[in-house]
């Protein structure tokens, strides 16, 4: 007799699963226990035993699928036998979730912390601000105007060359962006929206085809300060980094500078750090150069000012005294939690 659809069959499947579900989750004792296997496992006439009966009527063709899904709901009650079992004989309630113990001690949890080049950017900005400069941002997806121009470097200068930055074709712009090589551009961005005086330092990622190596990477930080006031010097802006190296690396800092070039600056200096006995390069350095004063509508026979570009890594590496600075970007955490935020802005 073939005349059961595997529709009804299955149906009468999901029935029986779900039946058997609703009295095992609720018994609470042997006797009901033994009731219930009876009920739906009696090898005469338990429920099992009839669903499987109408297995003999199902269409030859649907026989392999309805046996596959008889066996499935066979196995999932015989399952629900033995967990109500063994509820049983722990001695838990119906339905009991797993017991906790509000009263044992608890786990300490493993805290993270605040990754040492954020440490160092959070420390320089504080520094600074306690010298009277204000932290702004600008945008790491820059022009040209922004990143090469303003700062005098000309389109023929090398610095603009594709080897050495990496531009970004836009569609139907007429010139390619590219991700700042320097927060130089900050400079510009702020000088073109404000009027002097000015004193403003930012903190951000940088992006140059650097190999990396030790000392290089080629995505970093720089920290760009710049001062706009009469009257500004060198002198100023010396004693402005040593003061800023002072308190970042503490004790008796000595700041030398070697002349230098940048474009937008003049006279341009590197700028080194003496500190417990050894030299170490910092970033470049210098008064703004009145070419740029002029580009963003200043006056420079009225205005001067100085500006400094320090990389953060260099920075982090030398307080820290970790030797390369892809360790930082490495993201091991044997390395990482030895850098206590403890006490840090
Ligand atoms: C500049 O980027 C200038 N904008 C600095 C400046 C600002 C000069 C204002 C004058 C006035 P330079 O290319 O030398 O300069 O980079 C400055 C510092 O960034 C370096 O001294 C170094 O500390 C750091 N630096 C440069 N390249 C890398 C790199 N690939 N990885 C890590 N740090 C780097």
């Amino acid at each position: 007799m073939t005349n059961l659809p595997l529709d009804a069959f299955t149906a009468e499947l999901q029935r029986l699963h779900a039946e058997a579900g609703q009295v095992l989750t609720a018994v609470a004792d042997d006797t009901a226990l033994e009731l219930a296997r009876v009920t739906f496992l009696g090898a005469k006439s338990g429920r099992i035993r009839q669903v499987q009966k109408g297995l003999g009527q199902v269409a030859k063709e649907d026989k392999p699928a309805a046996g596959r899904q008889f066996n499935a709901v066979k196995t999932a009650v015989e399952e629900l036998f033995a967990d109500a079992q063994q509820r049983i004989d722990a001695g838990a309630s119906p339905g009991a979730v797993e017991a906790v113990d509000v009263s044992l001690p608890g786990t300490p949890l493993r805290l993270g912390r605040v990754h040492p080049l954020t440490q160092t950017i959070r420390r320089v900005a504080a520094i600074m601000g306690y010298l009277g400069f204000e932290v702004v941002e600008g945008p790491e997806v820059e022009d040209q105007w922004h990143n090469f121009e303003a700062l005098a470097i000309p389109a023929e200068h090398p610095a603009r060359d594709p080897l050495d930055n990496f531009y970004i074709s836009v569609a139907q712009a007429a010139e390619p962006l590219l991700l700042r090589s320097q927060t130089s551009t900050v400079q510009i961005r702020v000088m073109e929206q404000r009027e002097p005086p000015l004193r403003i330092v930012s903190l951000g990622r940088v992006y140059r085809p650097d190999t990396a190596d030790a000392t290089h990477y080629p995505m970093f930080h720089q920290v760009e300060g710049l001062l706009i006031e009469p009257g500004t010097t060198m002198a100023h802006l010396k004693s402005v980094l040593r003061s800023f190296a002072s308190s970042f690396l503490g004790g008796d800092v000595h700041v030398r500078f070697r002349p230098s070039f940048f474009p937008f600056t003049e006279p341009s200096v590197e700028v080194d750090m003496e500190w417990n006995g050894r030299w170490i390069e910092m970033g470049g350095a210098g008064m703004v150069d009145p070419a740029v004063l002029e580009a963003v509508g200043y006056d420079p026979d009225v205005v001067s000012g100085f500006a400094f570009g320090l990389g953060v890594e260099r920075i982090a590496a030398r307080r820290f005294g970790v030797a390369d600075i892809r360790d930082f970007y490495r993201n091991d955490v044997r390395f990482l939690e030895q850098f206590s935020d403890r006490g840090q802005v």
